[in-house]
């Protein structure tokens, strides 16, 4: 089997790009290690942790010794579902379905069986997200796309709006043919100045401790209150540097405006109350299969009653006032409050 037949394997199961590198150390270390210096990571001491296996893959796996890198588009979600219990509330694109780390990790899974079949000496292992790899970088080195101004990683034909996943194999196999992008960011600056929590501190750094995607998802206690604000209808994860990026619109038809929007609809409403009003079992239960299960529990209350401050949800102020003396929540019901009541 070439690597065309391989990249063949993944367009069969739905991955937009292929591209193959070989693993080895970070080029990225030094941006790593400041990063981490800065204390951007917050509360992700996983960040930490994995640090050495990240910059030094080898010392972590030493019998591997290729990357083989998918994209895959999540614009119109690959595995949406109609029983999605919240279908109008403002959630990250990629977090709008089945969670990732399952069907990626399935298709992976499927494409290693075939490998295997054809290499059973070699071995194999898929990765997506959760292992400690630079993702990014593997994804740049494999000439998937450009690292952007917002750190996502943009293909001219694709956009950004893909996620990745990678098989480690000690199977040697040339690199691809395509080269690393060039940057195709130019003067843009349009993910920088969009920012609402401006999480950006330069070109390609973030602050993620700042950011909406970290507040709503990992980050595990009440937001800083100057951040609340910023976090506008967000219940979970955050799109907008990527919907505003000119590489996702000429592709798809997108609008920053509606992201930005406050107003709510009677469904929206509902699925607040929903979210206040249900027990943590009731949930799990219903958020089971999907990122959002990572939230569900307080998490998910304290993103809703900071949504429903900024979306000035004057119809649940009853709810708002029934968590003000809530042990982890009763700070930011306070802060919701304070904002229905126009202070
Ligand atoms: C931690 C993490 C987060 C954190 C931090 C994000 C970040 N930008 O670092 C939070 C929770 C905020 C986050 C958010 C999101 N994430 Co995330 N995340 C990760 C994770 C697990 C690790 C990333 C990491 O190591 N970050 C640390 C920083 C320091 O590393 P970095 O982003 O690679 O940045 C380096 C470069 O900028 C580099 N650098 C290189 N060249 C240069 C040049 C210059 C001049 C400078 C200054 C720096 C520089 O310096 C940095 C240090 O290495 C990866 C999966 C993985 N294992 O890699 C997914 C991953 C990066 N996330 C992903 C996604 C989809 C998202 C979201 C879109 C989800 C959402 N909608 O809410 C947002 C996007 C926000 C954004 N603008 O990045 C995808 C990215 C796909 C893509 N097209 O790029 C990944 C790869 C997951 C996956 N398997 O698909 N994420
Ligand atoms: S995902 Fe949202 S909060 Fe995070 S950097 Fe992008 S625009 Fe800012
Ligand atoms: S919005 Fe502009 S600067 Fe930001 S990633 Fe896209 S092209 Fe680059």
């Amino acid at each position: 089997m070439d690597l065309t037949s391989i990249e063949n394997l993944f367009l069969a199961k739905g991955f937009s790009q292929f591209g193959s590198c070989r693993l080895q150390k970070s080029d990225w270390s030094e941006a790593y290690d400041s990063w981490l210096h800065s204390n951007y990571q917050g509360d992700m001491n996983y960040m930490k942790s994995h640090r050495n296996a990240k910059l030094n893959p080898q010392s972590h796996w030493p019998d591997l010794k290729t990357v083989l890198v998918g994209s895959y588009v999540y614009v119109d979600h690959p595995e949406s579902f109609d029983e999605f219990p919240l279908q109008e509330s403002q959630i990250a694109r990629y977090a709008r379905g089945r969670d990732y780390h399952h069907w990626l990790k399935e298709k992976l899974n499927s494409i290693v069986v075939e490998l295997q079949k054809a290499f059973p000496e070699e071995h194999f292992l898929c990765v997506t997200d959760s292992t400690p790899l630079m993702e990014r970088e593997v994804a740049y080195r494999s000439g998937i796309g450009w690292l952007g101004k917002n750190t996502c990683i943009i293909h001219p034909k694709q956009g950004s709006l893909f996620l990745l996943g990678e098989i480690l194999t000690s199977l040697e196999v040339p690199k691809t043919q395509s080269e690393p992008h060039p940057d195709h960011c130019g003067t843009c600056t349009r993910c920088l100045d969009v920012c609402p929590t401006n999480a950006f501190v330069e070109p390609r750094v973030l602050d993620a401790s700042k950011c909406i995607s970290y507040l709503t998802i990992e980050s595990p206690g009440e937001f800083p209150e100057e951040l609340r604000t910023g976090v506008g209808k967000w219940l979970f994860g955050c799109d907008l540097c990527q919907t505003v990026c000119p590489w996702n619109k000429k592709i798809y038809d997108l609008d920053e405006k509606q992201e930005m929007n406050l107003d709510v609809s009677k469904q929206e409403v509902e699925e607040l109350r929903w979210i206040l009003e249900s027990s943590n079992r009731e949930l799990q239960k219903s958020l089971r299969g999907t990122p959002l299960m990572r939230a569900a529990g307080n998490k998910l209350r304290r993103n809703a009653l900071v949504v429903i401050g900024n979306a000035k949800v004057k119809s649940l102020r009853e709810l708002v006032v029934s968590y003000l003396n809530h042990h982890k929540l009763g700070d930011t019901a306070q802060w919701a409050l304070k904002q229905l009541e126009g202070e």
